[in-house]
């Protein structure tokens, strides 16, 4: 099977609309002729919820080929819940993905796989791929090594879930996040490998095979094409190095 590689920008909550608009035009010069133009790899960009429609409107009008995703969404499709947004309302905005599960989202919001499992129904409901966040923190890896706790999120969030459906895994080590230190691209194969085995004893093969799953964690220019080359990762889902436009450029072009 050949997985489109996807590379994701996670932008967490920087970038107002003024500067994502003015973001976003630059990243689009930047990579005037790269691979993204033929298909031959996904872009997508995931700004606070302030910024989509502005954003919408700019790759809408001049046809850049990126695609709009949310950090987040409400496990609810409307009602009284104050302060949450829909996945109603983002797919309405051509929103394509929505990540969940970010291990900030589970650290600070105390988001349980329960919640993400959830968050994952309400995203698949209203049309929407889910880009589920899993990882282990440095203390996980020690006590259980490095897949079982990635492997257990999974299974959680997969609860539920059609073989059919179109999703995408990131595995996100909580200890590489922000930290400088990404994992090495064998601890990265190790991971997603495993990872593609839960979709496949969760699901089926054929979405086993399908998924894309991503690395993310101190992703950047230098070490891309490095995570690349491992057969079982297909992407990327970067924050930090995505919002400088000439280091996200410089990780679309990766070259393995
Ligand atoms: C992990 C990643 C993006 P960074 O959170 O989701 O961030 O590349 O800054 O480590």
């Amino acid at each position: 099977t050949t997985r489109t590689p996807l590379i994701a920008g996670n932008w967490k909550m920087n970038l107002d609309h003024l500067q994502a608009v003015a973001f976003v035009q630059k990243l689009h010069w930047a990579l005037k002729d790269a691979k993204h133009e033929d298909g031959s790899v996904e872009v997508a960009v995931f700004p606070p919820f302030t910024d989509i429609r502005s954003v919408q409107t700019l790759i809408d009008a001049d046809k850049i080929p990126f695609a709009l995703g949310a950090q987040d969404l409400s496990a609810h499709d409307s009602g009284a819940y104050t302060g949450e947004v829909s996945g109603a309302f983002l797919s309405k905005l051509d929103a394509k993905y929505v990540i969940i599960g970010h291990s900030e989202r589970r650290e600070y919001h105390a988001e349980s796989d329960d919640v993400v499992a959830a968050k994952v129904q309400a995203a698949l409901k209203h049309g929407l791929v889910p880009v589920i966040c899993v990882g282990e923190t440095a203390e996980d890896l020690e006590k259980f090594g490095a897949s079982a706790v990635p492997a257990g999120q999974l299974e959680a969030a997969l609860k539920g879930v059609p073989a059919s459906a179109d999703i995408v895994v990131a595995y996100e080590p909580v200890w590489a996040i922000g930290s400088g230190q990404a994992a090495t691209p064998q601890q990265a194969q190790d991971v997603c490998a495993a990872l593609r085995g839960v979709v496949a004893r969760t699901l089926d093969e054929d979405a086993a095979a399908r998924t894309r799953i991503l690395y993310g964690g101190s992703v950047k220019a230098a070490n891309i094409a490095s995570f690349m080359r491992e057969p079982d990762v297909d992407g990327a889902l970067v924050g930090g190095a995505s919002l400088i436009v000439d280091d996200f450029a410089a990780i679309i072009r990766f070259e393995k």
